[in-house]
């Protein structure tokens, strides 16, 4: 699919553990929602010379010479995302979505301020108010969860925000495959003259391609990764739409000086490419395939009567949750690993197992999209999930089943050696 040069150094030690990576990536299934592939450009664009150059500050005002090709790049960046999330404001510095959602909350709040996010085993995120995170350690954050039908509960939302008025509503997810009805969440945040801070990390691609909800109208604030569905290189930006451009001016001095020093420019290059390669209907039809591996891996496990979080999925990932099955996330994992298919332990909804144990899994397609998979594909990987699950510890079935992971594999190659 996309060409890569293999020998980048001589040093035998690294290339030796590059190729086995290569070989690990092209043999193995990788269902890890947050997980996918870059084109050669981006690829490249990541290994180029403008990782030699410093940047600090912003275009046309850096701390350092030499900048004019840089001014350049960042340019184009901004603009070609301002183009893509259709916004007034980007800033394109952030090293990674953790930075994003950092310089965002601190560019309008200060430290000990209440925010609401979702709770972390209810599909939020680290940064959104883990206590082992710095948004836990800095803010007083409150968490909503979704409803017994693993829904969000905006009547929750709102009897919390009353309560603890906080100065931030965060809407955004890492593992929740239900739809959010922004709108309703702007709604609140104004009854309580809060910010709305939305992270779509996970969903930046299916809501450039229109078959997600997009919160861009609604929220004050955007935050994103560009690694996930966007399938650029990995790094964070900004957004706004908002009318204030001092708020705008308040998250760039968050950005630099605020949290980071230079920007990756090398980043910055590749997620210019990632933008326009984010243009126009491959973009879209690639999305609308990662939805369609997504409800046809769904139907396989509902047939066989799995317990689906959220009782489906409205985007591009979903939970089965183990429990009836009496086994862990991480047992499964482990054990699908051997199998090489390549998935993620996760907490369900007020899961009684530690984040390192845990009762379910998270699967997703955009990596398995990606390198060619339809429908076909993605039952047959969801049939030899069910059997792995099923049949225990069967060393034969998993050695079965990883063979034929590996002839899968082999039909749909990710990168072609130059
Ligand atoms: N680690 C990412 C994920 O897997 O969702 C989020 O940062």
């Amino acid at each position: 699919m996309f060409n890569i040069k293999n020998k980048i150094t001589k040093d035998k030690k690294i290339s030796k553990i590059l190729k086995k990576e290569k070989i690990r990536q092209e043999n193995q299934v990788t269902l890890i929602a947050s997980e996918n592939y870059v084109s050669n450009a981006v690829l490249s664009a990541q290994g180029s010379i403008f990782t030699n150059k410093y940047a600090e500050g912003k275009i046309k005002n850096r701390y350092y010479a030499g900048c004019k090709y840089v001014d350049k790049i960042e340019k184009i960046a901004i603009e070609r995302a301002k183009r893509l999330f259709c916004v007034k404001y980007v800033n394109v510095q952030p090293h990674s979505g953790t930075q994003a959602n950092f310089a965002a909350y601190s560019s309008v709040l200060k430290y000990g301020d209440t925010i609401l996010g979702m709770d972390l085993s209810h599909g939020g995120h680290l940064t959104h108010g883990s206590d082992v995170n710095f948004s836990g350690k800095l803010y007083n954050f409150i968490h909503y969860k979704t409803n017994k039908k693993g829904e969000i509960d905006y009547s929750n939302i709102r009897k919390l925000a009353k309560k603890h008025k906080p100065k931030m509503i965060v809407g955004g997810f890492s593992s929740y495959s239900g739809d959010c009805n922004w709108k309703k969440m702007r709604k609140i945040s104004n009854e309580i003259n809060a910010f709305l801070l939305v992270d779509i990390s996970h969903i930046a691609g299916l809501i450039i391609a229109g078959l997600y909800n997009n919160p861009i109208p609604y929220a004050h604030i955007i935050t994103s990764t560009t690694h996930k569905t966007l399938s650029g290189p990995r790094g964070g930006i900004i957004l706004s739409n908002h009318d204030d451009k001092n708020l705008f001016k308040k998250i760039d001095s968050s950005v630099f000086p605020g949290c980071q020093g230079g920007p990756l420019v090398h980043v910055m290059l590749a997620k210019a490419i990632a933008f326009k390669e984010a243009y126009g209907q491959k973009f879209k039809n690639y999305q609308i395939q990662v939805i369609k591996n997504v409800k046809a891996m769904i139907k396989i496990f509902k047939k066989e009567n799995f317990k689906i979080v959220s009782n489906g999925s409205k985007n591009h990932l979903f939970l089965l949750d183990l429990r009836k099955n009496n086994v862990t996330g991480k047992e499964i994992e482990e054990r699908l690993y051997r199998a090489n298919i390549v998935v993620n332990k996760n907490n369900i909804p007020d899961d009684d197992k530690k984040p390192s144990i845990t009762s379910g899994i998270r699967i997703g397609t955009p990596a398995i999209t990606r390198r060619g998979f339809l429908e076909r594909e993605s039952q047959k990987i969801a049939k030899w999930i069910i059997q792995i699950i099923k049949e225990k510890d069967n060393l034969n079935t998993i050695l079965n089943i990883k063979n034929k992971v590996y002839k899968m594999c082999k039909l749909f190659p990710i990168y072609k050696n130059k």
